[in-house]
């Protein structure tokens, strides 16, 4: 009785850990952001072959695969995420065949690639597009069409990009709904063709070998059908024509997008059964509420699957002058706890849509962020330059390229430029961006301190010498199976644990608050012994690597993260 119920459990321990072995559920996807990664034909925007050029030092990083901001065809009125053929490469990064080869390469290396898919609306300019508007009967309903005069829009919805969400247009004697730019119509997901022809689209691209889609904006696919008007939000001080003045419950997150979704789930679940390898896998872009995030993986009880993660804004929003601890401890811990465990947590710091980390945080919590990212349970995710803490660039209105920065008055807020200047490899020209050529963005002068170069040459500790160290300690058991436990100890000191058995990964991170003592005595809790070991710190700490200290009583001054090795 005992030895068989024994056995049994050890099969189910067994096919659990096996389980945890896909690819994807310990990954660290680091994406890249093509036109400023590098440029290989010197033309002032990255491109493929620059990628290429570049994948060792992601291996060297210890990333498990990229992912790629878009790189279709596009008229670029949007930074590519305004599509106007899905089959094709912008001359701007290359063509086709510079992918296959990418890929080619990156599988050689062991490298997965990601695509972006920015399936919410394609540019004016598709074929798709210019078919509808002229009536064309397969295409004729692609797009969301409604009736009406040229005067009066068919409701009040409002852009995402300010102004009403209708066009008219001369040609139909109709409006078009935009949720974006007036030059990126949104496609009708009602449309059964309009779904098959984007499974058409992830399938070829899975045929030349991408290992899953990074699916763009996925609050914005389906509408409401009867088109009612959404109420007002009570936000004080918001212009008629701004997107905040309404509550958009008939345009994001409705029953019928998270339909989409797990339909395109389907799409890589049978191409994956149908073809093996791998699993191709989808993540999925949302800034939506905690549980409306997390509904995009799929139903409760997992009968539905959808994205095989969505990614967790909460580290990407917050403003550390009004975060305690304590706030910190109590999301991390809801959204692990109202994750069902069938899903997989994911952490994010920084993407192209956002000041970048080390500008949000203040240059000096790099470190302690980048390991904290890297020891939270699940995936995690790096934008590029996180991993040698490069500050957003310096970038003037008149240099700018982001539409949504086309307003002088919020440009300094709204402008996604500062966090899109080009990576800064070394102090060469250009910070090794390019051979000279005027960049499509000013690379930022902060390159002769700033640069990878330099943080791989240096013989002291580096952001990036930190980085490359905890996606290591990621791999050891405590981090990659144990239980977490975070913690706040003080108004601004969070220590997170994870623990195997007697094996314990530590970290202290004092992120340094405007309130806060410069230096605090503390203690790591529930820990019964004297002694840890001291695996890793950022760069100005005064500790020092492999040393030892007494976990219940130590010092920790502001920024200081401390990882520390405890077995007891
Ligand atoms: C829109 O108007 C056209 C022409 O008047 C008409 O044929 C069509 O049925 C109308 N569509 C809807 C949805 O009312
Ligand atoms: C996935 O495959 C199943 C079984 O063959 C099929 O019923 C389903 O329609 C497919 N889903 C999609 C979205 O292609
Ligand atoms: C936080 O406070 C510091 C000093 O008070 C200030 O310099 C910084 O701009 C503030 N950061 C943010 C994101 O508000
Ligand atoms: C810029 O934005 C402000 C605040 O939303 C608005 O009052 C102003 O009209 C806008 N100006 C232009 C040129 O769009
Ligand atoms: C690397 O460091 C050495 C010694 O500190 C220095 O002489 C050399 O110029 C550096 N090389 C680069 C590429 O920064
Ligand atoms: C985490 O550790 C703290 C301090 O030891 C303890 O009070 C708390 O209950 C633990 N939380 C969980 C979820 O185990
Ligand atoms: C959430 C979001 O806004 N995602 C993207 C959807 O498309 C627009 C317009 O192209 C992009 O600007 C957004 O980044």
């Amino acid at each position: 009785m005992c030895a068989v119920l024994l056995l049994c459990i050890q099969v189910e321990e067994t096919s659990e850990v096996l389980a945890d072995e896909a690819w994807w559920k310990h990954a660290v996807f680091y994406q890249i952001y093509p036109r400023s990664f590098k440029d290989s034909d010197n033309d002032g925007n990255g491109d493929l072959l620059g990628i290429l050029d570049k994948l060792k030092h992601l291996v060297d990083a210890g990333v498990t695969g990229v992912w790629l901001s878009p790189i279709f065809k596009s008229p670029q009125k949007d930074a590519g995420y305004d599509i106007s053929d899905y089959y094709s490469v912008d001359p701007l990064y290359g063509s086709i065949a510079d992918l296959k080869r990418l890929i080619e390469e990156a599988h050689r290396l062991r490298l997965k690639i990601i695509l972006d898919f920015v399936p919410n609306h394609t540019s004016n300019q598709h074929k798709w597009f210019i078919a509808s508007e002229n009536g064309e009967e397969y295409y004729k309903d692609f797009y969301v069409w409604v009736n009406g005069t040229s005067k009066k829009p068919p409701n009040n919805w409002i852009s995402v990009f300010k102004d009403s969400a209708w066009k008219w247009s001369n040609k139909r004697q109709q409006w078009y709904l935009h949720q974006f730019l007036d030059v990126q119509p949104d496609l009708n997901y009602r449309n059964k063709d309009v779904r098959k022809a984007l499974h058409q689209i992830l399938i070829y691209y899975m045929d030349i070998g991408i290992d899953g889609f990074r699916v763009d904006a996925v609050p914005f696919f389906v509408e409401d059908k009867l088109l009612r008007n959404e109420p007002r939000t009570n936000k004080p001080n918001v212009q008629p024509n701004d997107p905040d003045y309404l509550n958009h419950i008939y345009t994001r997150d409705t029953d019928e997008t998270f339909e989409v979704v797990y339909e395109l789930r389907e799409v890589v679940d049978n191409y994956t059964r149908l073809h093996g390898g791998d699993a191709r896998i989808l993540m999925t872009e949302a800034y939506s509420s905690l549980d409306k995030t997390q509904r995009y993986y799929g139903t409760y009880d997992g009968r539905r699957l959808g994205a095989h993660f969505s990614f967790n804004f909460y580290f990407v929003k917050i403003n550390l002058n009004k975060t305690s601890s304590k706030e910190i401890r109590d999301y991390v811990e809801t959204w692990i706890n109202s994750l069902p465990k069938i899903y997989v947590s994911n952490w994010v710091i920084g993407n192209h849509d956002n000041s970048r980390a080390a500008t949000r945080f203040g240059p000096k919590n790099v470190d302690g962020f980048n390991i904290l990212v890297s020891l939270l349970p699940g995936i995690g995710v790096t934008y590029n330059g996180e991993e040698i803490g490069q500050e957003d660039g310096e970038v003037s209105f008149e240099e700018s390229r982001d539409p949504s920065a086309r307003n002088k008055s919020t440009f300094k807020q709204d402008s996604r430029d500062f966090e899109r200047t080009p990576f800064q490899w070394d102090t060469t020209l250009n910070a090794g961006f390019n051979r000279g050529h005027r960049p499509w963005l000013p690379v930022s002068e902060k390159y002769h301190q700033t640069n990878l170069a330099a943080q791989k040459n240096s013989s002291s500790l580096t952001h990036y010498k930190i980085y490359r160290e905890v996606l290591k300690k990621r791999q050891e058991p405590p981090a990659k199976y144990g239980d977490t436990n975070i913690s706040a100890f003080s108004e601004d000191v969070l220590i997170l644990k994870r623990s195997l058995g007697s094996s314990h990964i530590v970290l202290v991170f004092k992120f340094g608050g405007d309130k806060s003592p410069e230096s605090e005595r503390v203690y790591i809790p529930s820990i019964d012994c004297n002694i840890a070991k001291i695996a890793l710190t950022n760069i100005d700490s005064d500790y020092s690597i492999g040393a030892t200290l007494d976990p219940r009583t130590f010092v920790i001054k502001s920024h200081e993260s401390l990882l520390l090795d405890i077995t007891c």
